[in-house]
């Protein structure tokens, strides 16, 4: 067969965000949109395109079928020599890292729109990932976004169609070159990886107990994601939890209505069920597969700065970093700096990166970070270049199997070590854009004002000391990369700060984030609810930045 060239016209805004280009279904329905992106992502590969190798999958949102089908084509038309496909189309996000990494391809295509809702009037997105396994850096994202703007037209073979609902391997011949399409088991490679990571044997023995030790009950939401088919494997077939443990694991196009983040406020389900029920442990997932909420006994809560702190104190319990040694831990910059003082007691180097999961691959690329994490649910290691949330579950299991505590226990003993970092994290969604950028701006004024150093803040008997406030910028240690303007900190004396960034996922208006961290170490405070701890510095930033009167808003639309 040979190819066809399609004349397009430009479509403005492909540009892609934190994660990828995200809009919604009714975009990337409109004609020739997806095909132009899905062009641009291919002609950025340059020299590495012809005969190439491209993984591609995604979290089983709609849309996500016909976008794989247009990929095979136009995939086909420009010289790609093969395409390793999930069956179904499904891959997790970690499970695409995975599979590039392991068989060496140039990158991958992953669909999914992360843990925005989805269906045919909800969210879908196309992210492209490189040869490392992660999300493709600036210089890549800004290569993609330069080549959608002067697009003239894409090439396409539009009668090449695969049953991708059957593992099997197709070839043909096109323009003299082969082209194949291997349409693969979506779980295999990542349930391997897995289990050279953990110890499943002594997860198992945790989960099932014995006569001595009732079994370790665990409750596990897949929130009508892609992570489902992964939990069945290894939960119900490889460490015996009862399927009625594992919730919600049949991946739906709209996630059952589910907005699939697994926060306090999406994953309401879980949690009320471990308020009730007997679980010992709870965990859920977001719609891709890559974010991780973590609950103990009664849905105690752990916070996702946290969890990586305590992970990064109990590495060693893991075989994986037995086998590769702790090499460094990292947090994005509005993630609270739990971590930070692990890293300080154990010796260990530590980074702080710009908010998005692509500022961590070179650090790992270069054996200089072994455990990195993100307050908005992410947690992960080098053994990928996404955030993993499964392998976030299993690592606690590992971690809990070792010690042999309680997650609450550990966390109480992690605290007198320590100390604990509050934090809380306001989300004001779907902003009127131009007010919100008003705000940051004004905010960024303010804080600019050589007086603002030095200024003490007070509210309700608590007094914080400015001791620096910023526009965020990066300087990438590896290759001198710069990232600037990735959000508003003011850091106090006593360690304690306030950020304000605007989300970069959204689909539609601006979402506005406050991060509050706030350090103690007076234990009778550590059992206290953060909200009432951090209650003072709250309403400090919320007054200085005069939020309320910016967007109208008296309250944040999620609060995590
Ligand atoms: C959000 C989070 C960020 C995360 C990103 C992608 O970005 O804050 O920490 O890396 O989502 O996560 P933003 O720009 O909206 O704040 V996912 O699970 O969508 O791949
Ligand atoms: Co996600």
């Amino acid at each position: 067969v040979t190819s066809l060239t399609v004349s397009t016209r430009v479509y403005e805004g492909q540009k892609p965000g934190t994660s990828g280009l995200r809009k919604a279904v009714k975009v990337f329905q409109q004609e020739h949109y997806t095909e132009n992106f899905v062009q641009a992502i291919l002609h950025a590969l340059g020299d590495q395109l012809t005969g190439c190798t491209l993984v591609v999958g995604g979290d089983g949102r709609f849309y996500g079928r016909e976008a794989v089908a247009k990929i095979i084509r136009i995939a086909a038309a420009n010289g790609v020599g093969k395409l390793i496909v999930g069956q179904n189309g499904i891959l997790s996000t970690p499970a695409v890292s995975t599979i590039i990494r392991k068989y060496k391809t140039q990158g991958g295509i992953v669909l999914t729109a992360s843990h925005n809702p989805g269906g045919p009037d909800a969210d879908f997105g196309i992210k492209f990932n490189c040869d490392n396994g992660g999300p493709a850096p600036d210089n890549v994202t800004n290569k993609i976004y330069e080549l959608t703007k002067t697009l003239q037209s894409y090439k396409i073979i539009p009668d090449i169609g695969v049953d991708i609902d059957k593992v099997q391997s197709t070839s043909v011949e096109v323009d003299g070159r082969p082209f194949t399409v291997d349409i693969i088991d979506s779980v295999n490679d990542y349930v391997e990886l897995m289990k050279e990571i953990f110890d499943f044997a002594s997860i198992r023995k945790l989960l099932q107990g014995n006569a001595d030790k009732p079994a370790f009950k665990v409750l596990i939401n897949s929130m009508n994601g892609v992570t489902g088919p992964y939990v069945k494997r290894i939960f119900s077939t490889e460490l015996g939890v009862d399927d009625t443990c594992l919730v919600n694991i049949k991946p739906l196009e709209d996630f059952g209505g589910l907005h699939p983040d697994p926060n306090l406020t999406y994953a309401k389900d879980l949690v009320n069920a471990m308020k009730e029920g007997p679980y010992d442990f709870g965990a859920a997932f977001d719609g891709d597969g890559d974010r991780n909420m973590i609950l103990g006994k009664k849905a105690f809560f752990v916070t996702p700065s946290d969890s990586l702190a305590v992970l990064a104190a109990n590495l060693k319990l893991i075989p994986y970093f037995q086998k590769t040694g702790v090499k460094g831990y990292a947090r994005s910059m509005p993630t609270a700096a739990a971590v930070d003082r692990v890293a300080a007691k154990d010796g260990v180097k530590f980074f702080e990166v710009p908010t998005g999961w692509k500022y961590f691959g070179n650090l790992m690329d270069v054996g200089d970070l072994s455990i990195c994490g993100e307050e908005s649910f992410g947690t992960g290691s080098d053994h990928i270049r996404e955030k993993d949330g499964i392998w976030a579950c299993l690592a606690w299991l590992n971690v809990i199997a070792g010690r042999g505590k309680s997650v609450e226990d550990i966390l109480l003993d992690h605290w007198k070590v320590y100390g604990r970092n509050f934090f809380t994290r306001y989300d004001y969604e779907n902003c009127d854009s131009a007010s919100a950028d008003k705000m940051m701006q004004s905010i960024e004024a303010l804080i600019q004002k050589p007086d603002f150093i030095g200024r003490k803040l007070q509210r309700e008997g608590k007094e914080y000391v400015v001791k620096q406030a910023d526009n965020y910028s990066y300087t990438d240690p590896v290759d001198g990369s710069k990232a600037t303007k990735q959000g508003l900190r003011i850091l106090f004396a006593d360690g304690s700060r306030i950020i304000f960034r605007l989300s970069g996922t959204g689909s539609s208006g601006a979402t506005i984030r406050m991060y509050i961290d706030s350090y103690e170490n007076d234990p009778a405070i550590f059992v206290k609810d953060a909200q009432l701890v951090l209650k003072p510095l709250i309403n400090i930033a919320l007054e200085l930045t005069e939020l309320r009167q910016h967007t109208g808003r008296d309250a944040p639309t999620v609060i995590t």
